[in-house]
């Protein structure tokens, strides 16, 4: 075996919220009904089904138009410019059953910048060129340019969309993805996606050369599901609870540079699902969630009659915000209250550590295997001239817009550069371990395209001094972990899918400062899965767009 590490320094249906059409569900003598009383089952499928290798034939398509707008949003009474999916925050959320064949067609409504439209979680199970990075399954979408995604709903659960192209995703391109299916508890309401976000009054795009100088700005403020107070604008997110209901709340944690503990003063939470993956129930006064992370959790309405706060409360130990006590929504048993909770917060010591591996039971019990290759990566930042830039054993990450990896291969071109970091996985069915170290104090959230890893190891201290004992026996499986400071992570996951997957820092800013590589796996299989039509118009229509308008890249391109 040979051993990679990395030392992370980053020191028909469809539905979309607002319109409303459910989506079908057949039901050919199922062996049960999908209901208050039983979300396990779900028709002649549950959860013991291995999702890995066993998707529902629906027979059913979901198709879904979208479009970028440039416009401007108080989101939390202040003013400022924002993109958009069809003008809100967040965009129309994407709703299907597991199983289904998804289909969005994305048009950039806007005239200075391109895009790319990546479905976060989503395995793209032999679909790596509906993944949507920009610089690696296809060029970026020009102004006035339209594409279409498509991809099988494989797992199910709860997620988001977001731009792939530098920093867009922060100004707002972004919404959540529901796939409808079993659940490991049950519940009487899905009262959907809620997103938790950091929020800045000046733009993502304005604030980047600071970022890129004097490190992560200091930010304004946070939303709640895209919403919130500032001085003596804007308005909380609310929620209305009926005494002895239980609500289903999706998590996203959507941030540029921010980690939260989410809580409902006075409610335990009930967490049944990490990102894409079911878990065993377990419960908890609140919640630590890592930016692109998802949970999954179940509320009961138990408490007295009053008005409750929900707090999504910036950990200062990854960032620094202005609002850190007033990223709050309000939760009322009296939906005709107007006044404002006098609840107290948990107390809670300040983190950005994940929840424990030990809660993070995966249902479906899958154990990891000995690795047949690994590779160790130390993370680390540095200065490149005036700007900091990340490095994953000492690369930082760049990637061409007009020449991403998929065109590349495509040519039968496997001359990548340096800095587009590729690490070739070129056999089917191996176990790859990767252990990201940093000794820098900053945690990062990692994740990975294309897979669920299985977490074999997290802690701090140096891997070899520490050396722990890597956990096989149905380890947390999921697409994003955090890497805690001066620490390491230890993942690992199966090469059962072709293509060209980014793995990256999910805080914004370091994914544009070259926190990522990239795996070329399987490639003597992708070329067959490429749509070459798609792949050469996108770039035809985005180099014809930079001669004319002259953009350059300024970041790592992805
Ligand atoms: C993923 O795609 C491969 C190739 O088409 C197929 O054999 C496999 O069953 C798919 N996996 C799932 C979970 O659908
Ligand atoms: C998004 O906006 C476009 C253009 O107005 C519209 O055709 C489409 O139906 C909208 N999509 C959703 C999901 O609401
Ligand atoms: C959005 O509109 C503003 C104001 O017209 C313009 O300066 C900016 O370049 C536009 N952004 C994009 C991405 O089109
Ligand atoms: C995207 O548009 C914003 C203005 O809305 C601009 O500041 C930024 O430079 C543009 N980015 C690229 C890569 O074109
Ligand atoms: C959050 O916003 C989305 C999109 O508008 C909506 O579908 C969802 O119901 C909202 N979440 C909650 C908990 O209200
Ligand atoms: C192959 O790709 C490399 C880097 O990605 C590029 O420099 C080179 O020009 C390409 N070769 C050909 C023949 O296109
Ligand atoms: C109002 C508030 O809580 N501000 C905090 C924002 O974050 C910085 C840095 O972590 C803290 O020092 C502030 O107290």
């Amino acid at each position: 075996m040979h051993f990679f590490a990395f030392a992370a320094s980053c020191l028909a249906t469809y539905l979309v919220s607002g319109a409303t059409a459910s989506p079908s569900t057949r039901s050919l003598s199922k062996r049960c009904t999908n209901s208050a009383e039983d979300r396990s089952c779900w028709g002649n499928y549950d959860l013991s089904t291995n999702y890995y290798d066993e998707v529902p034939d629906t027979g059913d398509t979901v198709e879904v138009y979208l479009e970028l707008v440039n416009t401007t949003a108080s989101l939390d009474g202040v003013e400022r410019n924002v993109l958009l999916v069809n003008g809100t925050f967040p965009g129309p959320t994407i709703i299907a059953n597991w199983g289904d064949t998804v289909v969005v067609h994305l048009y950039n409504g806007l005239s200075d910048n391109g895009t790319s439209l990546h479905f976060h979680g989503l395995h793209q199970n032999f679909t790596n060129q509906n993944d949507g990075v920009a610089s690696i399954t296809q060029c970026p979408l020009a102004p006035g340019e339209s594409i279409t995604y498509t991809w099988r709903a494989t797992q199910y659960g709860s997620s988001w969309y977001h731009s792939h192209f530098a920093l867009q995703a922060w100004e707002g391109v972004l919404g959540g993805i529901i796939i409808n299916g079993p659940a490991t508890a049950n519940y009487d309401e899905d009262a959907g996606i809620l997103f938790l976000n950091d929020w800045t009054h000046e733009t993502a795009d304005a604030l980047y050369s600071a970022a890129e100088t004097t490190g992560p700005p200091t930010l304004d403020n946070g939303l709640i599901n895209g919403t919130n107070v500032y001085d003596t604008g804007g308005s909380r997110f609310e929620m209305d609870f009926v005494s002895g209901t239980s609500y289903r709340l999706r998590l996203v944690n959507a941030a540029i540079d921010t980690m939260f503990k989410f809580m409902i003063d006075g409610h335990t939470i009930e967490v049944i699902a990490m990102d894409f993956v079911p878990i065993v129930p377990y419960s908890t006064t609140y919640l630590n969630i890592g930016i692109g992370q998802r949970y999954d959790i179940i509320v009961t309405a138990d408490q007295a009659t009053a008005d409750y706060w929900m707090r999504a409360i910036p950990q200062t130990t990854c960032s620094d915000n202005d609002s850190a006590d007033n990223i709050k929504g309000i939760v009322r048993y009296d939906s005709t209250s107007t006044s404002d909770p006098t609840t107290t917060a948990y107390t809670y010591t300040d983190s950005c550590d994940d929840e424990s591996m030990s809660d993070l039971v995966p249902y479906l019990a899958l154990d990891a295997s000995d690795p047949d290759i690994s590779d160790d990566f130390a993370v680390t930042v540095g200065r490149s001239g005036n700007v900091f830039k990340w490095f994953m054993a000492a690369t930082t990450f760049v990637a061409e817009w007009d020449n991403p990896t998929l065109l590349q291969i495509s040519e039968g071109n496997d001359t990548y550069t340096t800095a587009s970091h590729v690490i070739e996985l070129p056999t089917a069915g191996e176990w790859v371990y990767f252990i990201i170290e940093t000794t820098n104090a900053v945690p990062h959230p990692i994740h990975l395209h294309g897979h669920d890893f299985s977490i074999l190891a997290q802690g701090t201290g140096t891997y070899a001094t520490v050396a722990p004992t890597l956990q096989l026996t149905n380890p947390p499986r999921r697409d994003v972990a955090m890497l805690p400071g001066g620490g390491y992570l230890v993942i690992g996951f199966q090469t059962d899918n072709p293509g060209a997957w980014l793995m990256h820092c999910h805080i914004g800013w370091h994914t544009s400062e070259g926190f990522a590589l990239q795996l070329v796996e399987r490639v003597s299989e992708i070329t067959a899965l490429i749509d070459e039509t798609v792949l050469s118009d996108t770039c035809t229509a985005w180099n014809s767009y930079v001669s004319s308008s002259g953009v350059v890249s300024s970041d790592s391109g992805v």
